[in-house]
């Protein structure tokens, strides 16, 4: 893997300017983002948390006794919670996060409710293959758990290859719960990713300031504005940085220049169909084998099992 400052001048480096979603998440961007799940017009949260509260018992039942969970994220959510409060004897929970602190923290908040859990906390870059802790009970199966819809940060064959590397965790008998987004009317999600307290703009934003704070950069960040447009038709929210002037920025020691009106390029979201989606699964060695949704079908969560 080739150092973040790198990556940052190789994404800054192209036509359209890039900046990796992964860099919104220091503290406060953590904190925005805990913001933006409960903001009425974000459903994606709220779309979730019901289906996991209306059908965890059928969850429950695929997954079967003693599998081992494997977490792709750092496993602080009430959606992780439900799950393993209705998981029978579960083998271990293995969350998986980059973030050392955070993931160790959160870890330690699980141990704390669920005394009798096994939890064994990786830190890992989950995008490549990692080592799963031996837990002491062997478990039947391991179940790779990606709530979130964070599989939409990545664009198509990153996403099928994410998903291969979860097909090749998961092991012979092993599944994947998978929080999956859906296309929807475009205003719904319009609003959802342009709120009206600005949250998302300040996560936005958000992103610059980390950056300045902890990457050697010295950006403006009051000459940018947020920018966030659903492409209806290739399914997916495009969250940019509108630069308002013609000026110019550093990381580290390359500089840069932005035109007033030239964009960085900080996000995709992608919704899918549910053909959309199985299709993908499907090229990774899935086969979706359970989809639930909320009443209004705005959101799914869908299991899948090794084809
Ligand atoms: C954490 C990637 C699922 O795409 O909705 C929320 C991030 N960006 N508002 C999403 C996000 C702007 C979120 N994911």
């Amino acid at each position: 893997m080739t150092n973040a400052l790198d990556e940052l001048v190789a994404g800054l480096s192209q036509p359209q300017k890039m900046i990796s979603p992964k860099y919104f998440y220091d503290e406060a961007g953590s904190q925005l983002f805990e913001q933006i799940t409960e903001l009425p017009e974000y459903y994606l949260t709220d779309a979730e948390l019901e289906i996991m509260r209306t059908h965890v018992d059928d969850m429950a039942a695929l997954i079967g006794k003693q599998a081992s969970l494997i977490e792709y994220g750092s496993g602080s959510s009430l959606k992780t919670r439900i799950l393993l409060e209705h998981l029978d004897a579960i083998a271990a929970y293995v969350p998986v996060d980059i973030s050392e602190e955070h993931l160790y923290a959160s870890a330690q908040k699980i141990r704390h409710e669920f005394p009798d859990l096994a939890v064994h906390p990786v830190v890992a870059d989950f995008t490549t293959p990692f080592a799963l802790p031996t837990p002491a009970v062997m478990p039947v199966k391991n179940v790779v758990y990606f709530p979130g819809s964070t599989i939409g940060n990545f664009e198509h064959d990153a996403a099928v290859e994410l998903l291969r590397v979860m097909h090749g965790e998961a092991g012979k008998r092993g599944a994947l719960l998978i929080g999956v987004d859906l296309q929807k009317d475009p205003a719904i999600i319009d609003r959802a990713y342009n709120d009206s307290e600005g949250v998302t703009a300040a996560f936005n934003l958000n992103v610059l300031r980390h950056l300045n704070a902890s990457h050697s950069a010295d950006f403006d960040v009051d000459a940018f504005e947020h920018r966030a447009e659903y492409d209806e038709d290739k399914g997916r929210v495009v969250l940019e940085l509108v630069s308002q002037k013609d000026q110019t920025f550093a990381i580290d020691a390359t500089e840069f220049d932005i035109a007033d009106g030239e964009t960085i390029l900080t996000e995709y979201s992608h919704k899918y169909t549910l053909e959309g989606f199985a299709r993908m699964a499907h090229d990774a060695g899935f086969e979706v084998e359970r989809v639930w949704m909320d009443p209004d079908e705005l959101f799914s969560v869908q299991y899948c099992t090794r084809s």
